[in-house]
């Protein structure tokens, strides 16, 4: 009963099932993954499309011909399964020419080339259907002071997104782009390094409507964010284009545990914020199954996503609706949040003459503990 279907909107990264488990401290230990048999193994659990990054599919250099050789295979497979492909993303970290990054890079001539090697993605993004070109910039930053000149890196990276951008529309492509921020990791310290640093760059940017945001779970747990509170400001914004749904456990290295591992409470309010709080995109995960997994454990945390998703969402539809719960909601004056301070037509001298009792006020307690009991009784499985 909490199995995935198409309706359901789940997509994977092929980098995701297709994760060798290379880490600091070993290499592979898992075979390298075909993306067709990732696409058919997908499609049997109930998802509905994948991502990838370039290189996921064709080799880093790869000429037209050896491209094409690659793609076929990918297309055959997405035919035979109906899966889609609503997002892609750029490789601009693996190779050595980005150790210091793609767009920001000191060296011009590796940003030019960064820049080409995005437009010829944006190109296959477009190709494939995709509407979300997802920009994670990983090797955008520094480890060490003098460095990098913070500023110039941001005039550098703002320029990268401007002339993207105009690309997109000189073409007449319909397709927008989403930042992902990440505090750290792999580079000491990354550029726009939360959901807050990157909406404040967007608007700087020349065409802020064409970008927004991809916020993943585990990069905003590790700067010890709320991210179902990264998630609810970036729709306030207008902004939320996508999501990586992972896992973490509190502030330390990238985890990518599968959904609903890791800090579980936050993802119960993760889903109740997807689910109640308006995005329609696809619900996309990006999780790193552990290197003890065998290929049967990489499926079974694919599959332990979705079904944490849709327990989630099960939980979270109880909660909304849960009689006790609206009461609780009512003496906590939820609502009341959702009216104007300050009613149209009224003065500052209306608010000014106003009689406030605040010692009268303060006696109120907030009902929230109540109220959070209630829904910790939801996830705990006993209502
Ligand atoms: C990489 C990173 C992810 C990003 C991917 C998109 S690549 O695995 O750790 O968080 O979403 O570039
Ligand atoms: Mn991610
Ligand atoms: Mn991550
Ligand atoms: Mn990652």
């Amino acid at each position: 009963e909490y199995t995935a279907t198409r309706e359901d909107r789940f997509t994977f990264g092929l980098w995701t099932v297709g994760w060798q488990g290379v880490d600091v401290f070993g290499g592979a230990i898992r075979p390298p993954l075909d993306p067709a048999e990732a696409i058919h193994r997908l499609a049997e659990l109930g998802a509905y499309g994948i991502t990838f990054h370039d290189n996921d599919v064709f080799p880093f250099g790869a000429d037209e011909a050896t491209k094409k050789a690659h793609l076929a295979p990918l297309r055959k497979a997405l035919d035979e399964t109906g899966l889609v492909v609503p997002m892609i993303t750029t490789n601009l970290f693996s190779h050595p020419v980005f150790r210091d990054g793609g767009f920001t890079n000191n060296d011009r001539d590796v940003r030019r080339f960064a820049l080409r090697k995005a437009l010829d993605n944006i190109d296959l993004a477009v190709e494939m259907g995709a509407r979300i070109f997802v920009a994670w910039g990983g090797r955008e930053g520094a480890e060490s002071g003098a460095a990098k000149d913070i500023r110039a890196a941001l005039d550098r990276y703002a320029e990268a997104f401007n002339l993207l951008g105009q690309y997109v529309v000189d073409q007449g492509y319909d397709l927008r782009f989403a930042i992902e921020p990440k505090p750290n990791e792999p580079r000491g310290d990354i550029l726009l390094p939360t959901i807050g640093h990157a909406l404040a760059f967007i608007n700087e940017l020349d065409h802020p409507e064409l970008v927004g945001l991809n916020p993943e779970v585990g990069h905003e747990e590790m700067a010890s964010l709320n991210y179902a509170h990264g998630l609810a400001q970036a729709l306030w914004h207008g902004k939320l284009f996508h999501a990586d749904l992972n896992g973490q456990t509190g502030p330390r290295y990238d985890q990518d545990l599968r959904f609903g591992a890791g800090n579980a409470r936050g993802a119960f309010w993760t889903v109740d914020i997807l689910e109640h709080g308006g995005y329609d995109g696809p619900r996309h995960f990006d999780f790193k199954p552990p290197r003890t997994e065998d290929m049967d454990g990489v499926w079974a945390s694919a599959e332990g996503c979705m079904r944490n998703y849709l327990i989630l969402r099960e939980k979270s539809r109880a909660f909304r609706a849960d009689p006790e719960v609206q009461e609780a909601l009512r003496l906590a004056r939820v609502d009341q949040l959702g009216v104007p301070t300050v009613a149209e037509g009224e003065t500052i001298e209306d608010l000014r003459a106003e009689a406030f009792d605040p010692d009268a006020a303060a006696e109120r307690g907030m009902g929230f503990e109540r109220l959070d009991q209630l829904a910790l009784e939801h996830l705990y499985g006993v209502r």
